[in-house]
């Protein structure tokens, strides 16, 4: 218990107020797209298997402002088999009847079978502390993958689970494949928007890391940027513009398939919210299960979606 609260406590004792501290917790699963293996349903660990993930929570910048002290437990890291770790991901709640106020956030590491687990203890129940039981949505966002937002979940001290894989019947909010639902890869400037084509692309994002490192002396496009970057889409620790098992190709293709994108437009934009510069469809809700509501965007998003999240534009490039 922080001082603050202590302080408070005995403040409440004083004057014969019980007070009530309350923890709230949750199990999470979900799938990254740029690091899922069709082949064995789970998630590649290259990050971690390079020694490339970081050991403090990486989310400090814009647009994710996070400055939460997470520190990985080195057993953590070392983990092999199914339950190895791919990467960080921030876990945020929100309003149950909206989704526009952050109201608690913790960070997380993604295990290759798709549960989340805690930094500091490795198991498989992440807690927000101070955080009163009620009905919140949970979101969960990735630096370079689109977010996604629970619809509301009642949250107690006991484990409330929330499953982000489980496919949904005309859900296009997430990329689906195999009867999963996977966050969509792509987002390199992480403004919500996975852009293949035109204007604020994120190809020009993922060049941009190339370009700019400064060990690619002669600006070669095809230079391979070994580390850990959010240009690096699908997560194999390399990003590469150019050559084979270019990073581009899963940022071109996503927008070029998506399921709106009828006329497999150049110019479509990918963004959580079914938002688009040359398709607008509107989702399809399907209550029977926990549905994965639309956090950005969101033209043609009905009241079951809330408004759309308010989230600053960040940077033109982040190198993380
Ligand atoms: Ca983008
Ligand atoms: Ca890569």
């Amino acid at each position: 218990m922080k001082a603050s609260c202590l302080l408070f406590a005995v403040l409440l004792f004083i004057a014969g107020i019980q007070p009530t501290f309350a923890d709230v917790s949750l199990q999470a699963r979900l799938l990254l797209q740029g690091a899922y293996d069709a082949t064995t349903g789970l998630m590649r660990d290259d990050l971690r298997s390079k020694n490339l993930l970081p050991s403090t929570q990486p989310y400090n910048y814009q647009p994710f402002n996070y400055t939460g002290a997470e520190t990985a437990s080195p057993d953590l890291l070392v983990r092999e088999g199914d339950t190895a770790v791919v990467d960080w991901v921030l876990v945020e709640l929100r309003p149950a009847n909206g989704n526009e106020t952050l109201l608690a956030s913790v960070a997380a590491m993604l295990q290759r079978d798709g549960w989340l687990a805690d930094p500091h203890s490795g198991e498989g129940k992440l807690t927000f502390a101070g955080v009163n039981p009620g009905d919140y949505r949970i979101a969960i966002r990735h630096r370079n993958h689109l977010p996604a937002i629970s619809q509301s979940v009642a949250l107690g001290q006991a484990a409330t689970m929330v499953d982000f894989t489980t496919a949904v019947a005309d859900d296009i909010s997430r990329y689906q494949t195999q009867g999963k639902a996977l966050l969509w890869a792509g987002d390199a400037d992480a403004n919500g928007r996975i852009i293949g084509s035109g204007p604020d692309t994120d190809v020009n994002t993922l060049l941009g890391f190339v370009l700019t490192e400064p060990d690619n002396l002669n600006q070669l496009a095809n230079y391979r940027l070994d580390g850990y970057y959010n240009a690096d889409l699908n997560l194999d620790g390399v990003t590469l513009f150019a050559g084979p098992g270019t990073d581009v190709t899963l940022l071109k293709s996503n927008p070029i398939l998506h399921p709106s994108n009828a006329s497999y437009s150049l110019n479509f934009v990918v963004a959580t919210g079914n938002e688009s510069t040359a398709v607008i469809t509107p989702p399809v809700v399907d209550t029977a299960t926990l549905n994965i509501a639309r956090l950005f965007g969101a033209a043609t998003q009905g009241a079951d979606y809330g408004e759309p999240l308010k989230t600053p534009v960040p940077a033109p490039t982040m190198r993380k």
